[in-house]
């Protein structure tokens, strides 16, 4: 026994095809999916296997993406690898589907699109276990790449899992609340559905400038982004943005997110609702510029889980490995009701890659904030001007 207590209420299926782990990205690149098989085993060295459905779902195909994307951007990804890129038919594509470039946020690897399929087909699969009400909570950890567009890759997403996966409960669903604690604005699932009133995306997310005044990516989500403008566009005040300074803490965050969400979810009545969980919002992540602890994270999925209803949790960004697994195994406990004890278990395979860290080594809950590596620049006064404005934001949406 390591601490759990019988789960209660609701059921969870978790959908993950392990194969996904082993693609690469590149030597440096901070979007690393073996996190994911850090994640699975401190999942199953904490028991929580026999807590849940396990399914493996097999890949998405290309007439399932094609539900979104378009086919000529889905065959260029289909075809292209690291040995033919450099042809000239290829290089007059590559920049404008959003590969390479400078930055290189993007680049081709080896399986790419085996790596696409996999998470997406992951994402369809836990929309239909929802569906088919096989489960109320459905959990895939290695999708949520919510800045892919229709014809382009973006912010290391090629195939946004995301707008699949609603686009499939919205066969079903009158209405899908999307919510977003990636630190990351959720640009993608936003514009996709910026014309309905059947999906809602509320997005909280770092917003700002650095001292050269480059926005932090993508430089979308201003808190006056909510939608089309014209009154005759369905979509107008079906989107709720939620800008963010450095260092946000616990208490502020947690506030943020209860007063907010909880607003919307009553104003938009959702019948379905999908949760990325980017954990990039933690304290400590290498791209991320909050402070915030595991189960402040957390919260939020325990905050959501408490309305309800069928809730498709997905996965995102979060670039410390280490924490980003500690926090998707404390979620997959929050969604069945476990309790989790602090010590991690000793015969957890990758044990060191939890240990010697000056936080807590060898826990599941290392105090983050105090890795203070950003100050907290969130003020009361524009916290409070933030909700105001939400709040005024979400007037459209009612009666
Ligand atoms: N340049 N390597 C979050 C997506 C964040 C874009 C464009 C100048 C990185 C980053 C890539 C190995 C999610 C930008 C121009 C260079 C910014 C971003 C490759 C390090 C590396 O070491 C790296 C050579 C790379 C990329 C850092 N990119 C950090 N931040 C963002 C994209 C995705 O979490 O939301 C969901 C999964 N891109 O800021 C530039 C604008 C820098
Ligand atoms: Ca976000
Ligand atoms: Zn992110």
């Amino acid at each position: 026994d390591y601490g759990m207590e019988k789960p209660q209420g609701s059921s969870v299926s978790f959908h993950y095809n392990p194969n996904v782990e082993y693609h690469h990205f590149g030597s440096s690149h901070p979007m690393k999916p073996w996190r994911l098989t850090l994640t699975k085993q401190l999942i199953l060295a904490y028991g929580l296997e026999y807590t849940m459905e396990l399914h493996e779902p097999r890949p998405a195909t290309l007439d399932e993406l094609a539900i979104f994307h378009d086919r000529e951007y889905l065959s260029f990804l289909k075809n292209i690898t690291p040995q033919n890129m450099e042809s000239a038919d290829n290089q007059a594509h590559i920049l404008s589907f959003g590969f390479g470039g400078e930055s290189n946020d993007c680049p081709v690897f080896d399986g790419l699109w085996n790596y696409v399929s996999l998470y997406s087909g992951a994402s369809l699969h836990a929309a239909d276990s929802l569906l088919n009400a096989q489960s109320n909570i459905a959990i895939n950890w290695s999708g949520g790449l919510h800045h892919a567009k229709k014809n382009a890759a973006s912010g290391f997403c090629y195939v946004n899992d995301i707008v699949l996966a609603i686009q499939h409960l919205l066969t079903q669903n009158q209405r899908v609340l999307y919510i977003d604690i990636d630190v990351h604005h959720g640009d993608g699932v936003e514009q996709a559905f910026e014309s309905t009133d059947r999906v809602f995306t509320l997005s909280y997310h770092k917003f700002g400038f650095d001292k050269y005044n480059n926005p932090f990516f993508p430089g979308t989500g201003a808190i006056t982004e909510m939608g089309p403008s014209d009154p005759a566009n369905r979509g107008k005040g079906h989107t709720l943005n939620i800008p963010i300074e450095d260092g946000i803490d616990d208490e502020q965050y947690m506030w943020l997110f209860r007063t907010i969400t909880g607003a919307v979810n009553e104003k938009y009545r959702p019948n379905a609702i999908v949760l990325q969980c980017g954990a990039d919002s933690l304290g400590g992540d290498r791209l991320g510029k909050f402070n915030l602890n595991i189960k402040a994270h957390g919260y939020c999925v325990e905050f959501v889980k408490g309305f309800d209803k069928p809730l498709l949790l997905i996965g995102g960004g979060g670039y410390t490995p280490r924490n980003v697994a500690r926090t998707w195994c404390h979620e997959t406990a929050v969604c069945v009701g476990a309790t989790l004890h602090n010590n991690l278990p000793t015969h957890l395979p990758y044990l060191q890659a939890f240990q010697g860290e000056e936080n807590g080594g060898g826990v599941l809950y290392p105090d983050l904030h105090n890795t203070k590596r950003h100050e907290n620049v969130n003020s009361v006064a524009k916290l409070n001007s933030i909700v105001r404005s939400a709040f005024e934001n979400l007037r459209y949406i009612e009666g």
